[in-house]
């Protein structure tokens, strides 16, 4: 979740020097460096590709910029040329990408730990594409009455996903986590249609290629339809699930949900909620992780601190 995020020094200090985010994102030498960066600070089982979800828009032909203060801006939706584009070209624009996964498998840093590559889920790709910036706080539902589009829109998005993860575990990419930020902004209603049955066709193709898939559906109404539905190896929850509930009612290995938040306050504060957590999932399988991305005002030394409560706990 966010480990190479703007909480490091040695990361802002490339961005400060990068300020273009998808330059940075589409530059193999650095994305790399800026991956393995964590690794060299804590004791962490595994890294996470840098990049970014939005960059399947982007190879997509629709414009994608990051602006200071504001978040994600994309172009207008040009669906006639989005539905010309070409794999070969599609995976022209994100080599880059693969190359930086390349490099990374490659490197020291990861010897013996896992290299986690990542896509957006089609709905939450969808909804970027569609709303042209973040969806926070918006009323999206209303702007699925396109449908006929929408339909064939979501059809590509879901074919050039696979492409994206099958090209990034053929660089080494050794799980595939797939991030549905959003799938708490759609009607319960909608939920067969733009969540249930694109994830799972991603989620079987990913398993076909033996490699697990970690699904994080952020505000999911229901946790034990969504894991029976479409069957991840790993169930990645955010820190308004109640762990308590999850321990009782899902069978797979979760993953997460510590609130970021509890980095800000005291090491008393963070162990007493380390501690809740693992003391819950003790008998279960668990994956230790963060309910959502490290926030930048977070001091890498309470990161440190935190990975070491989870690794000395017994
Ligand atoms: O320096 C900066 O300003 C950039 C901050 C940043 C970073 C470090 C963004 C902008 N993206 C990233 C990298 C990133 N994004 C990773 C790489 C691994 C890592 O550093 O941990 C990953 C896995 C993502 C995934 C991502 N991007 C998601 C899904 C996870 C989540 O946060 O829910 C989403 C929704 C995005 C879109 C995105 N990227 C960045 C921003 C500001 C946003 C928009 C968020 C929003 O709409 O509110």
């Amino acid at each position: 979740m966010r480990q190479a995020g703007r909480y490091l020094p040695e990361f802002r200090k490339i961005r400060a020097e990068n300020l273009d985010f998808m330059k940075l994102c589409l530059n193999e030498n650095l994305s790399s460096e800026i991956t393995v960066q964590p690794l060299r600070r804590f004791e962490i089982d595994a890294a996470i590709i840098f990049s970014d979800i939005l960059l399947v828009p982007y190879a997509l032909g629709q414009n994608v910029k990051f602006k200071k203060d504001y978040g994600p801006m994309l172009g207008n939706l040009n669906t006639k040329q989005i539905f010309k584009t070409e794999e070969k070209e599609f995976i022209a624009k994100l080599n880059p990408v693969y190359g930086a996964i390349k490099k990374t498998k490659e490197k020291k840093e990861l010897k013996n730990k896992d290299l986690i590559g990542f896509v957006g889920a089609p709905w939450t790709i969808l909804i970027y594409m569609l709303n042209k910036k973040s969806p926070k706080n918006e009323d999206i539902n209303p702007n699925l009455k396109d449908e006929k589009i929408i339909d064939e829109l979501l059809k590509i998005i879901i074919k050039f996903l696979k492409i994206h993860i099958e090209n990034q575990i053929k660089n080494g990419a050794t799980i595939i986590q797939i991030f549905d930020s959003w799938a708490g902004l759609l009607d319960v209603k909608n939920y067969e249609k733009y969540i249930y049955e694109p994830t799972k066709e991603l989620v079987d193709f990913t398993k076909s290629k033996n490699i697990p898939a970690i699904c994080f559906p952020k505000g999911i109404n229901d946790y034990k339809k969504y894991v029976n539905i479409v069957k991840p190896d790993v169930i990645s929850i955010d820190y308004n699930v109640d762990p308590k509930k999850i321990s009782e009612d899902i069978d797979i290995v979760v993953q997460g949900g510590l609130n970021p938040n509890f980095l800000l306050g005291s090491k008393q504060e963070l162990e007493i909620n380390v501690k809740k957590y693992l003391d819950i999932f003790k008998n279960k399988h668990y994956i230790f992780n963060l309910g959502h991305g490290v926030l930048p005002n977070t001091n890498p030394n309470m990161v440190d601190y935190l990975v070491k409560l989870v690794k000395n706990y017994s």
